[in-house]
């Protein structure tokens, strides 16, 4: 069995984070380990509290498994500060000289209940050290403007910001547009074979909609572990999460319920 680590915050609620993470793995047949960067409660209204790790904590998790299990693909989530950022900066590029790795970074910034998750002030640093160091990178419609310090808001402009924000050295590029209004389409763009493709799946009307993003992220990082190529790869990861809104785990009418992660294996 293939194993892979995700590094990113715990969610108490289990729908997004850490927790996420591992049950998408679970459910996509890869063994999981985990590096976890911070501490949030929360549940389907918002977010309470966040604890971040320090760095030689997080350090620390990435160091004992990397140097112990046969891991190649990783996937990033959740980096609250600057300290967690530069410990995982380091940490990877020592590793990265090494032995190849294959790191797919979802740059969290905001919850699905608005809660800030991510200090704004290191946009600059995770562009400049963490992205070059990555391969593929999954922000929304409001992380890529982040990144890009423009606002992305259609599918022509996920286009054009897919391939912008490749300058920063990061190979692959998924704009994921589920907030947009006609479907949730999804721009892909592949600095390998100057590839561009689109992933549409229609919108569902839904609220289980928290761990979408971090549940996708892992899902892709799973089925490239198990040797799909990137569209195939992309595509499966979407199906998958498509599905786990389908048949979310409805807890709640006003707040987000949490996607299904076992969907495939619903009662
Ligand atoms: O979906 C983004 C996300 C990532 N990581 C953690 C979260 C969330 C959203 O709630 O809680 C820990």
């Amino acid at each position: 069995m293939k194993i892979v680590l995700t590094i990113a915050g715990s969610d108490s609620g289990a729908g997004a984070g850490i927790q996420a993470d591992l049950k998408t793995f679970a459910a996509c047949g890869v063994y999981g380990t985990s590096c976890i960067t911070s501490v949030t409660a929360q549940n389907s209204k918002g977010v309470t509290l966040i604890r971040n790790l320090d760095s030689e904590i997080i350090k620390a998790q990435i160091e004992a498994v990397l140097s112990d299990f046969d891991i190649k693909y990783i996937k990033i989530g959740m980096i609250g500060n600057l300290k967690a950022a530069k410990a995982i900066v380091e940490i990877l590029a020592k590793f990265k000289a090494k032995k190849s790795l294959f790191v797919v970074y979802d740059p969290v910034m905001v919850s699905e209940t608005n809660a800030t998750l991510m200090e704004a002030n290191i946009i600059e640093y995770i562009k400049l050290n963490l992205l070059p160091i990555v391969d593929v990178v999954t922000p929304n419609l409001w992380e890529a403007s982040k990144l890009l310090k423009e606002m992305i808001s259609d599918p022509a402009g996920m286009e054009k910001a897919a391939k912008k924000i490749t300058i920063f050295g990061v190979k692959h590029v998924i704009v994921k547009g589920g907030h947009l209004t006609k479907s949730a389409l999804d721009v892909c763009y592949s600095t390998t074979n100057n590839q561009m493709f689109r992933v549409e799946k229609s919108l569902l009307k839904t609220n289980a909609t928290h761990g979408t993003g971090c549940s996708f992220s892992s899902a892709l990082t799973a089925f490239l572990a198990k040797g799909l190529t990137f569209k195939a790869a992309v595509e499966a990861a979407k199906e998958y999460v498509f599905n786990g809104i389908k048949y979310g785990i409805k807890i709640t009418e006003n707040g987000k319920s949490p996607i299904n992660h076992f969907w495939n294996n619903k009662e």
